[in-house]
């Protein structure tokens, strides 16, 4: 069967474009002018569809990457008859001209809005015009870019228009500023219908453009098809086209995308509040907000279903996960992830990246501490019911002391808001065979090292044979993760979301200290405290780690 190279079509003034999605895998059969993949300007968003019906072999583009006229998007086998011109390593077929709505346009960029002089001086008020937009007639005025009032430059949108096939913002070609907005939410507009009326500088260009020839205004923004040409199967047709996208992206117009990829906002995941459900900015404002105080945790929801290793990325909008055929190297074995670690890496990836996080390290002297811990073990050897105490429990007591001292450490963010709480529940990251699980000792302030031992141990043993129940691990205030039983000397923890900081401490050794006169062998436990920068300063952070040193130092601090 032949292989087809299916490439990038003529798109007009495009010079290169970002590949934003990529609409299908090896192995689908897809329809002849069925989109492949979506590339999106600065101003404008569309989807290169496909020339023929046929079965994908190979996906030559990869999200994030740039492509332009003549690119090879993939390789197609044909399920046609045998089309020889097409074949691959044979000259590709002819790009050609865009349908949209039935009629021949041509990828051909926007003209600016046109200008057009009210008066003949290079200053003073301009008529701003909707330019030659090609075939595309009573589209509807979806988002107001600008308000009155404004400055605004250059080629800045200042509306969004729609049709069932394409948005587009339609640019100024001059700068200035906003006297008059002659369109508003829900108008239909055409060729030559007044946009806004601007003061301002009009380039020379346009001064001197009537207002019949938009096409001769400045600075085209490329955005979406105009013109006419002969149709024919392969087409650039505009993104967000409802009957066009196959798999129902969500309306927005190409720089709110734009705006949601910077912030790693998946768009199909955020609700429109805008006219006919339309996504805006402030939509993607509020879910960033929702997200980072923990009230959404979707991107925990697209993390879980794809593996803990960050998936594809473009969830993120990252560039894509490297795909490597390891077996080409040498042996392999291939085991599913645990679903505690599917779970525990989500929100480890989510936390990683919504928290400005940051780590202080410290050391603090736990000599006559760990004298009394071991002491106290020795006591209780006779009887048998006693749990062990290790240093974690003292932690825990040590902690909350501290937690009390800088409140805003058991505070969750909500919004723009902080919530401070009194109650302190510490969590503590137990290892088991499944992945990393985080029980919760609830009210350590009201138990003592005792119990918070006995119920440490408890909690811990669940973990291990998979048995905490829910409420067992949630309600947590702050965690503490011990790698003391293991070894190391610091490491910079995950805070748990919606937490704003984690202790992370590892193995205490003796280390000489200088007493003012002389080394003296200390044991000396390694802290690392990270914390959310959105709520803690680094100065907190700093008194924070001095002050639980000081209570490890001499635990009888925690009764001041
Ligand atoms: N310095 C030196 N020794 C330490 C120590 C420290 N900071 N902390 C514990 N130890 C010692 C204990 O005293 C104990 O020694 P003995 O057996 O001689 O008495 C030994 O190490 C084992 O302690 P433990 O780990 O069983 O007990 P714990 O209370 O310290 O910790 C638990 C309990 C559940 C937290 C721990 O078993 C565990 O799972 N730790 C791993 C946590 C983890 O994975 N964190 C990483 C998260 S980020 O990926």
């Amino acid at each position: 069967m032949a292989l087809i190279e299916v490439k990038v079509p003529d798109i007009g003034d495009f010079d290169e474009v970002t590949v934003i999605e990529v609409m299908v895998k090896v192995g689908d059969t897809v329809k002849a002018e069925q989109s492949l993949i979506t590339v999106e300007s600065d101003k404008a968003s569309m989807e290169i569809p496909c020339s023929q019906a046929g079965v994908v072999k190979e996906i030559k583009v990869a999200l994030g990457g740039k492509v332009k006229q003549g690119s090879l998007v993939l390789l197609l086998e044909s399920s046609s008859a045998s089309s020889p011109s097409g074949q691959a390593g044979s000259p590709p077929p002819q790009p050609s001209p865009v349908p949209v709505e039935g009629s021949k346009v041509s990828a051909a960029p926007v003209a600016a809005a046109a200008p057009v002089a009210a008066a003949p001086a290079a200053s003073g008020p301009v008529e701003v015009r909707v330019p030659d937009i090609g075939d595309f007639k009573d589209v509807t005025v979806i988002e107001m870019l600008v308000k009155v009032g404004d400055t605004i430059k250059l080629e800045q949108g200042l509306i969004t228009v729609e049709s069932d096939k394409a948005s587009m913002e339609i640019p100024s070609s001059m700068a200035g500023v906003v006297k008059e907005l002659k369109v508003k939410l829900g108008d239909k507009v055409n060729i030559g219908d007044l946009v806004a009326i601007l003061e301002g500088s009009a380039p020379a260009a346009a001064s001197a453009a009537p207002a019949s020839a938009p096409a001769a205004a400045p600075a085209a923004a490329p955005v979406a098809a105009v013109a006419s040409a002969p149709a024919a199967p392969a087409a650039a047709v505009p993104a967000h086209a409802p009957g066009a996208a196959p798999i129902g992206l969500p309306h927005a117009s190409p720089s709110v995308r734009k705006f949601a990829r910077e912030l790693g906002v998946p768009l199909n995941e955020v609700k429109g509040t805008g006219l006919k459900g339309r996504i805006t900015d402030s939509d993607i404002q509020y879910f960033t907000r929702s997200v980072m105080s923990g009230a959404v945790q979707t991107l925990a929801a697209a993390a879980q279903a794809k593996p803990a290793s960050g998936g594809d990325g473009a969830a993120l909008g990252l560039i894509p996960w490297p795909k490597v055929d390891f077996a080409k190297f040498g042996p392999i074995e291939r085991k599913d992830l645990s679903r505690i670690k599917k779970i525990s890496g989500a929100n480890l990836l989510r936390n990683a990246i919504m928290i400005p996080a940051v780590t202080n390290h410290d050391d603090c002297d736990i000599t006559d501490l760990e004298a009394f811990r071991v002491s106290t073990n020795k006591e209780n050897e006779k009887n048998p019911s006693a749990a062990k105490v290790t240093m974690l429990a003292f932690l825990i007591k040590a902690c909350v002391a501290a937690l009390k001292k800088f409140p805003e450490f058991n505070s969750s963010l909500d919004g723009d808001a902080l919530v401070y709480k009194n109650y302190w529940h510490i969590g503590f990251a137990a290892d088991t065979p499944n992945g990393l699980m985080v029980p919760v000792i609830k009210d350590a302030d009201k138990k003592g090292i005792f119990q918070i031992s006995q119920e440490m141990g408890e909690l811990a043993k669940k973990a291990r044979d998979g048995k905490l129940s829910p409420a067992e691990m949630s309600g947590a205030t702050f965690t503490i993760s011990s790698l003391g039983g293991i070894g190391g000397r610091y490491f910079t923890p995950i805070i748990n979301a919606p937490e704003v900081a984690i202790l992370g401490v590892c193995r205490s050794t003796i280390e000489p200290k200088w007493d003012g006169k002389a080394f003296q062998p200390r044991l000396t436990l390694p802290l690392s405290l990270t914390w959310d920068h959105r709520v803690i300063d680094g100065a907190a952070a700093a008194r924070f780690n001095v002050y639980l040193g000081q209570i490890l130092g001499d635990f009888r601090r925690v009764l001041l």
